[in-house]
């Protein structure tokens, strides 16, 4: 039996995906939200509260304790871990944990002991910054002006420096806490973390995600010497080399054979961005398919069959798993912004979904909302920005329908407006996450983009990429067969566009683009 484990730690929640080769089955698919079962974090959406709204960072012990939790639900759950072949996995892009004793020195775990107990005294620094975390402004203009300027740093990283990217907040970290900084031996993203923690070593980080830290030459994928110099001296020292996503970085560490039962020596394969692992979860590997992700963040990506940047300077390059490039943009406001209006109207989501199909209509009747609840990345708005613009009853919130419409049609107009650089066919697009089984939304992206809209059957596509590339490098499946067998699209789900609604969302593009460029900075 050739079984291999997925596993995403995102945003909000850390999740496990079991597929089974023989089969050709996910058979299993479970999940822990830090909000619910690890409460005593405080972090009901997976970060810290806290009064600067630019200011998101998370609890890595958190990240300790969930996987602790998530394999002690898979065992009660009756996974055999020790039919797993292979290991790897994903996690939220950018966010970074600081350490002042490497992995490498703990020998092996304890299994006297919660990991989260050993794992706490090689901190360095208390809290890791997250994706969401835009208080770097001052960082990122400083490292621009030392590398050479903005087009400097996106021909070397394809990306300009952007604040929620690991270098700006290595080098915020150097500049506000010097002797933090001065103990720190060793940097890893939420993924060398996760994949540190499985094989008790310092795994290194892959170029998938290395490519959204603001400091790996594309071109050479290794550290930009230049770069590293721009954010903080020393730094070279604490970053491992990094590796291709396909790279073995070691086996599941005694502690996980002990307690959870993994087989001995089960070999663990580098862990990527959640972005780039969801491009394999989605077979969409191969420039020509889109993809659109509607989680906390909602992105867009594609892989490319040339490499090319944003003009504008919101997008940004990856590594692709399977080889070459993707790109992606990003908007902060996804997920939270649909729930706020969710939650503020009483909708739940039948509601919410009813309202866009069946009460209201493509257009919205001129209704519009810039729905920027939390500082948004793709357009930049630095600060909470909501405005309403429209009816009376629209404006003064008495009217819950077309608030459902208004946000889901901001979104998606905004994902057209800020993804058409990446120039790939955007026809079909398939959908993933928590909302791509929301047939309202759904509705809304098809008519929008005037393209068919296609579910996966897995909806935990970051997970499942995770799963497909252990497959991959420890059992050889090539991955056009992997996206076969487990990529499966629910064409009964699929949503087709309605060509009669191409005008009113070209008319209401325009009317978006003209508001934001009121607003924008
Ligand atoms: C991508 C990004 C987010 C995070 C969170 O650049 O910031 O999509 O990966 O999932």
């Amino acid at each position: 039996m050739a079984r291999y484990l997925g596993l995403d730690a995102s945003t909000q929640s850390l999740s496990a995906l079991v597929i089974d080769m023989d089969t050709g089955a996910v058979c299993a698919n479970h999940s822990v939200g830090f909000g619910e079962r690890l409460p005593q974090y405080h972090s009901p959406k997976g970060f810290l509260v806290h009064d600067d709204p630019r200011v998101r960072h998370s609890d890595p012990l958190m990240w300790v304790e969930a996987l602790e939790l998530l394999l002690e639900d898979l065992v009660k759950a009756s996974v055999d871990l020790g039919s797993v072949r292979g290991v790897s996995g994903a996690g939220q892009q950018h966010g970074s944990v600081y350490l002042a004793r490497s992995f490498d020195t703990v020998g092996a775990w304890s299994t006297e002991r919660p990991l989260r107990d050993q794992v706490q005294p090689l901190l360095s620094r208390r809290t890791s910054p997250i994706w969401m975390d835009s208080a770097t402004s001052v960082e990122c203009a400083e490292i621009a002006r030392a590398a050479g300027g903005d087009d400097r740093v996106v021909a070397l990283t394809g990306s300009r420096a952007i604040e929620r990217f690991t270098g700006p907040q290595i080098r915020k970290f150097y500049k506000d806490s010097p002797a933090d900084w001065a103990r720190t031996c060793e940097i890893h993203l939420v993924s060398s973390f996760m994949a540190s923690l499985l094989t008790a070593h310092s795994a290194p980080i892959d170029l998938g995600d290395g490519a959204g830290m603001n400091l790996l030459d594309l071109g050479t994928g290794t550290w930009s010497p230049d770069l590293l110099d721009a954010t903080a001296p020393g730094l070279k020292a604490k970053l491992r080399p990094p590796v291709s996503c396909t790279t073995r970085v070691g086996v599941v560490a005694d502690f996980f054979v002990k307690k959870y039962g993994f087989s001995p020596d089960t070999p663990v394969i580098a862990f990527t961005g959640d972005n780039p692992s969801s491009l394999v979860g989605m077979g969409a590997t191969r420039p020509g398919t889109a993809v659109i992700s509607l989680g906390t963040s909602d992105t867009v990506f594609a892989a490319m069959a040339a490499p090319r940047t944003d003009p504008r300077g919101y997008g940004h390059v990856f590594g692709n798993p399977a080889g070459n490039f993707m790109a992606l943009a990003c908007f902060a406001n996804g997920s939270l912004a649909r729930e706020e209006i969710a939650h503020r109207f009483g909708l739940d989501w039948d509601a919410f979904a009813d309202g866009i199909l069946k009460r209201t209509r493509p257009g919205n009747r001129g209704n519009l909302l810039l729905p920027f609840f939390v500082p948004e990345i793709t357009p930049r708005v630095p600060v909470p920005l909501v405005r309403w613009f429209g009816s009376e009853a629209f404006v003064d919130g008495h009217d819950p329908y077309a608030a459902a419409r208004a946000v889901v049609e901001a979104q998606a107009l905004s994902l057209r407006l800020y993804s058409r650089w990446i120039g790939e066919d955007m026809n079909p697009i398939l959908v993933t996450g928590g909302a791509s089984c929301n047939p309202g939304i759904l509705r809304v992206l098809a008519d929008v983009f005037q393209a068919r809209i296609v579910p996966l059957q897995v909806s935990n596509s970051s997970a499942l990429g995770g799963a497909l590339r252990a497959a991959q490098a420890v059992g050889g499946t090539a991955w056009d067969e992997l996206a076969r067998r487990f990529s499966a699209p629910a064409n009964h789900l699929a949503v087709k566009p309605d060509p009669a609604t191409r005008a009113v969302y070209d008319e209401a593009g325009h009317e978006l683009e003209r508001r934001l460029n009121e607003i924008l900075v």
